[in-house]
């Protein structure tokens, strides 16, 4: 039986897409142990993700996963990035970020809005754990000019996947789970988490 581990997020999004896509894991989310809110002051999605996961091992005596993740613009000079989460100011909220970077992108013209959703996992195996593995994964896709669907979070509804003709948000929470940026790095991460306990 794996060890249980904490998940380092407050996202609901996010924490039922992990749930959902390492079902063989014990996943605790960190709000059932209280962990606080630790500032993301990296520059990188790697040491956000680091800090998160730190933050929530020290608080619960457990491993830890932290994912860190945005998106990046190819006309906004890969912004938002890692300001995702508060790209229309700190407290923003989804729809307020989504807004912030449709009026960003209103002068862009077709056939330059290329962006990525860009997604960092991290797991250590206790805070002070100086070997962290880490995995990552990228989706590529553009900038609609409109939202559309309903599903996913975040920046899914302005987020155009070429091959499947839809936004994300209009995917279905398994197709999205099995082709996003978060999908690729939790599978990474999964094989180098087996490959450690086998
Ligand atoms: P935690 O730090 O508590 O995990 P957060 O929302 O603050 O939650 P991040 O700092 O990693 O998470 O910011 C990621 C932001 O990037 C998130 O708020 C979304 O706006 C966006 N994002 C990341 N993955 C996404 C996805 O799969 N679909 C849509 N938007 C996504």
């Amino acid at each position: 039986m794996f060890e249980p581990i904490v998940l380092a997020s407050n996202n609901p999004g996010k924490i039922k897409e992990i749930q959902a896509i390492f079902r063989r894991y014990r996943i605790i989310p960190q709000s059932d142990f209280g962990v606080p809110e630790v500032e993301e002051n990296g520059t990188t999605f790697a040491e956000n993700a680091l800090i998160k996961a730190r933050n929530a091992a020290r608080c619960s005596n457990l491993p830890a996963i932290a994912d860190d993740s945005g998106i990046e613009v190819d006309a906004l000079n890969g912004a938002p990035g890692v300001h995702s989460a508060r790209y229309a100011g700190s407290g923003a909220n989804d729809q307020q970020n989504l807004e912030k970077l449709l009026d960003k992108m209103k002068p862009v013209a077709d056939g330059h809005r290329g962006a990525r959703f860009r997604c960092v996992i991290v797991y250590i195996k206790h805070a002070g754990d100086p070997c962290p593995l880490i995995a990552e994964g990228v989706w590529e896709g553009e900038v609609l000019r409109a939202p559309r669907g309903m599903n996913g979070f975040g920046y899914d509804p302005v987020f155009w996947v070429p091959g499947f003709g839809c936004s994300s948000a209009e995917l279905a929470a398994q197709e999205k789970n099995r082709i996003s940026h978060r999908a690729i790095a939790l599978n990474k991460l999964a094989e180098r988490l087996a490959a450690l306990q086998s």
